[in-house]
């Protein structure tokens, strides 16, 4: 572990890979590595990059990355795909669209499905950004496609999050997905090439200043194109300008307080689903506990009270202990 520690802190690209898979697969082992990167991964910024499938968020992360490399920056990507149980290396088409940077050691592209993950893939993304962070990467850039819970997901993790927006095809901002105004810190209004663009982009400029109020942070609204890059260096800038709001209103300190917080109560139902798996296998408590409802002697509530009872009274860290834990807790 100790050499591993190493490696992934000199940044040695096998061994940061094989961590974020220790990450994506839940091993127990994780919860070391991570302990022992803690203290290095404070200051990357990590940038969530969300919206509808096909917006050309990946087009723009692989413009950006081109962006900060030329300001000597160093970049972690990791694509998420919450619908895919599909893992570990690019997806075929980001790794088409992404090589040029494929043999930049500044540079780390990954992919991540859902596989293993308990706690939605917050948990697991943020994890493997936390690696990339320790393993002197600058800026993190996490891509999800914005379908169900996974921008809120995103907004959880990332420092600043980029919505990224295209025009609509005539009906434009009425196809804005509701609690976007939430979550985004900044609008990249993509494809601007395409007609409706200007518009479209009037129209979230409208919906963005009304629902600012006065507010402390009002999201720009940028228009990009990745084909040309026109608009990427004016998105980098803004998300900059958002970093720095962030720290000089102490928004950032409050952010990463949160995440702490989320952090340990997603690792406390992490780490109990994972030993209620083990206990299961092994005693057949919840199965016992499952006989008992099912033929009518119990109720599920009060079932899972019981065992809940039994298990803080009979122990709870032993087990924890038996598989590999105590350095950490
Ligand atoms: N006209 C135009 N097309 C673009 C632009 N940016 C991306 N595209 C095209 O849009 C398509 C989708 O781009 P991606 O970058 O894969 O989009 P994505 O949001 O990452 O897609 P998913 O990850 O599948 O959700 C590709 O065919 C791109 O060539 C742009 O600025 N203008
Ligand atoms: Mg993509």
């Amino acid at each position: 572990m100790e050499e591993m520690l190493k490696k992934v802190i000199s940044g040695d690209r096998r061994t940061v890979a094989r961590a974020i898979t220790m990450v994506e697969n839940r091993d127990p082992r994780r919860y070391k590595m991570l302990a022992g990167l803690r203290s290095r991964v404070s200051h990357a910024l990590v940038v969530g990059i969300t919206g509808p499938p096909g917006a050309g968020k990946s087009a723009l992360a692989d413009r950006l990355i081109t962006e900060y490399r030329r300001k000597g920056l160093t970049v972690g990507i990791i694509a998420v795909d919450p619908s895919s149980p599909f893992t570990g290396g690019a997806l075929l088409g980001d790794r088409i669209r992404m090589q040029q940077h494929a043999t930049d050691s500044g540079v780390f592209i990954r992919s991540m499905g859902t596989r293993g993950s308990l706690g939605g893939l917050s948990l697991a993304t943020g994890e493997a950004a936390q690696i990339l962070a320790a393993s002197g990467k600058d800026i993190i850039l996490i891509e999800t496609v914005g379908v169900g819970q996974s921008e809120m997901e995103i907004m959880k993790i990332a420092d600043t999050t980029i919505v990224v927006l295209t025009p609509g095809g005539g009906d434009s901002i009425q196809t804005i997905k509701a609690g976007i105004m939430e979550i985004a810190d900044v609008f990249a209004l993509n494809k601007a090439d395409l007609p409706g663009a200007r518009r479209m982009a009037r129209e979230v400029r409208i919906m963005v200043e009304t629902n600012c109020h006065g507010a402390p942070w009002c999201p720009p609204v940028v228009e990009t194109v990745t084909i040309n890059g026109q608009g990427v260096s004016e998105l980098a800038q803004a998300v900059k300008n958002h970093c720095q709001y962030l720290s000089e209103s102490g928004k950032l300190e409050e952010k990463r307080q949160q995440r702490v917080l989320d952090e340990l109560s997603e690792t406390i139902i992490s780490l109990f689903g994972e030993w209620l798996g083990r206990q299961g296998q092994q005693q057949g408590l919840l199965t016992n506990a499952a006989h008992r409802v099912a033929s009518g002697q119990a109720d599920p509530y009060g079932a899972a009270v019981a065992m809940l009872q039994g298990i803080f009274a009979g122990g709870f860290k032993e087990e924890i202990y038996s598989f590999g834990c105590q350095d950490v807790l």
